[in-house]
């Protein structure tokens, strides 16, 4: 067997999108639409619990908002929200406001050099990873991944393994010879349900997360001169950011 592929999550593991992205483009979208739902960064951690954004805003009033009378056209309402927010992050994304985390274009550059395939297995919205992509890397990045399989592509978002399932299925590759990047428990659960060995990245919001069953848990990939933190008990041989080399060494360790 031979590492062919790297599959990526993308909010949280390629950028931190969360808490100064998502957040901020949910509350502006309830604000316009005169509504008085506003989720702060604590409370955003606990939604974070449920992802994909629609399924998030239902979570929300079903456990936090016993108070909030739905009227009949509920689910329509909760699709034109997700329209709004969606433009609304995008183009704060578009303002160049979300860089990529520490390591990841160094990461993806010496993959694309090596000839590694890429792909993208993500909960968030298609539109959410195209401007992520264009304005954090380059204006033709999305070519940079094989296969970028995304939002209600599939019936059961993560902690599903369906969307893993999806891009292993579209790039005709086998889970072990891939592995899979992700920061947070939902992630894990979904990469390790479709066989995947899987790389951790955490970040503010899921560092406390259970990671059972990581090829290793790390603070960040971290840099040449910006060492990562080992969160697991992981042989490294020394290195201190992660790199192809590094990735090859646990992929051959993986279980
Ligand atoms: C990402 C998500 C997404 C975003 C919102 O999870 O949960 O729902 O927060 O995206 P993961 P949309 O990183 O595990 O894929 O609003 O576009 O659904
Ligand atoms: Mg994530």
């Amino acid at each position: 067997m031979s590492l062919e592929s790297l599959i990526f999550d993308v909010d949280g593991t390629l950028a931190d999108t969360e808490k100064d992205g998502h957040r901020v483009a949910f509350n502006a979208a309830f604000s316009a639409a005169g509504l008085d739902w506003h989720w702060d960064e604590v409370l955003y951690g606990k939604l974070l619990m449920v992802t994909g954004g629609k399924e998030r805003m239902k979570y929300y009033i079903d456990e936090f908002r016993p108070d909030y009378q739905k009227t009949a056209d509920f689910g329509e309402m909760v699709v034109q929200l997700h329209a709004s927010k969606t433009r609304y992050y995008t183009d704060l994304l578009d303002q160049g406001r979300i860089p990529l985390r520490p390591g990841v274009l160094r990461l993806l550059q010496e993959a694309r050099a090596a000839g590694l395939r890429l792909a993208i297995a993500t909960t968030t919205t298609p539109a959410n990873v195209s401007a992520l992509l264009r304005n954090a890397i380059a204006p033709e990045a999305e070519s940079w991944f094989e296969v970028i399989g995304a939002g209600d592509v599939v019936a059961a978002k993560k902690p599903a393994a369906d969307i893993y399932d999806y891009v292993l299925k579209q790039m005709a590759i086998q889970p072990a010879n891939c592995l899979a990047f992700e920061d947070s428990e939902n992630g894990i659960k979904s990469s390790l349900g479709a066989g995947l060995a899987t790389v951790i990245t955490v970040n503010g919001y899921t560092k406390d997360h259970d990671f059972d069953g990581a090829a290793i848990v790390l603070d960040q990939m971290g840099e040449p001169g910006q060492p990562f933190s080992m969160l697991s008990k992981t042989t490294v041989n020394g290195a201190n950011y992660l790199d192809l080399s590094l990735l090859q060494h646990l992929y051959q360790g993986r279980s």
